[in-house]
């Protein structure tokens, strides 16, 4: 029990549904133990983030150093980054450390607010991309790395091809964004595999922290020894379980229940 340790890279959700809280209830829930460095902490309710303010640079390399001095990190995912000095310091770190990285590129939440400065992206393409077991885009995330507007599944398959090209091992583009293409997410990686996986539609709007839980499976169980390819489905499931015990906290979007 909790033999593995999986580390979260991101920001606070003061609200609980999402960033590193969303993480360690995943990371609970699936029987590993998670550790955070924290990026920045934001205010927000169910409906709105109404401010954020950033960990100084030092604070944060501290909290990476530190943890890995000590503890025998399997996997990492990185969240919530907000701005280029934050990606530029949290890549350079990380290329010191050979682990499992799952990188989810947090720019849009689902219910459209902006969680990063402009000019970041650039740094995430250059400097994170290359190091990434996988990078997880929703499609607005997509649409902004590859340049290419999203409106079926003939779009994701193109923008994933192009965002494979900046130097990830694998990609998955997350279709919940689209109302057709709930639960199907598309899969590509360096050795030529490509997949359209699917879940069970769960009908429910109470699915805020549903990409940060997403990776923080898909790290937990690529601690826990599984492929790839294996983990990405068991986080799907385990995505459709949480779904399934989503709950209603304020007048917008709700958490997921994370413990079953
Ligand atoms: O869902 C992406 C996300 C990541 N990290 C933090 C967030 C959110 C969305 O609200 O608040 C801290």
């Amino acid at each position: 029990m909790y033999s593995k340790i999986v580390l979260s890279i991101g920001g606070s959700d003061s609200g609980g549904g999402a960033g590193i809280q969303a993480d360690l209830r995943t990371f609970m829930s699936l029987k590993v133990h998670g550790c955070t460095a924290i990026t920045c902490i934001t205010a927000q309710n169910s409906l709105e983030v109404t401010c954020v303010e950033a960990v100084q640079a030092n604070t944060l390399k501290n909290q990476i150093d530190t943890l890995f001095t000590d503890f025998p990190i399997q996997s990492l995912k990185t969240g919530m980054l907000l701005n280029e000095n934050i990606i530029i310091n949290t890549a350079k770190k990380l290329k010191e450390y050979s682990v499992f990285k799952v990188i989810d590129p947090v720019m849009v939440s689902r219910t459209g607010s902006k969680l990063i400065e402009d000019n970041a992206i650039n740094a995430y393409k250059k400097l994170l991309f290359p190091q990434a077991e996988i990078v997880t885009p929703n499609i607005f995330e997509a649409n902004l790395l590859s340049n290419i507007q999203i409106r079926n599944e003939n779009d994701i398959e193109k923008s994933a091809q192009t965002i494979l090209r900046l130097g990830p091992k694998a990609v998955l583009i997350k279709g919940g964004g689209l109302s057709h293409l709930k639960g199907k997410d598309f899969y590509i990686d360096k050795t030529g595999k490509r997949n359209w996986l699917t879940h069970k539609f769960v009908n429910t709007s109470n699915t805020h922290g549903s990409g940060c839980t997403l990776s923080a499976a898909i790290s937990s169980y690529l601690a826990l020894g599984f492929n790839l390819i294996e983990s990405i489905k068991n986080a799907k499931l385990f995505i459709e379980r949480s779904l399934d015990k989503s709950y209603k906290i304020g007048s917008g979007p709700g958490p997921l229940g994370h413990y079953q």
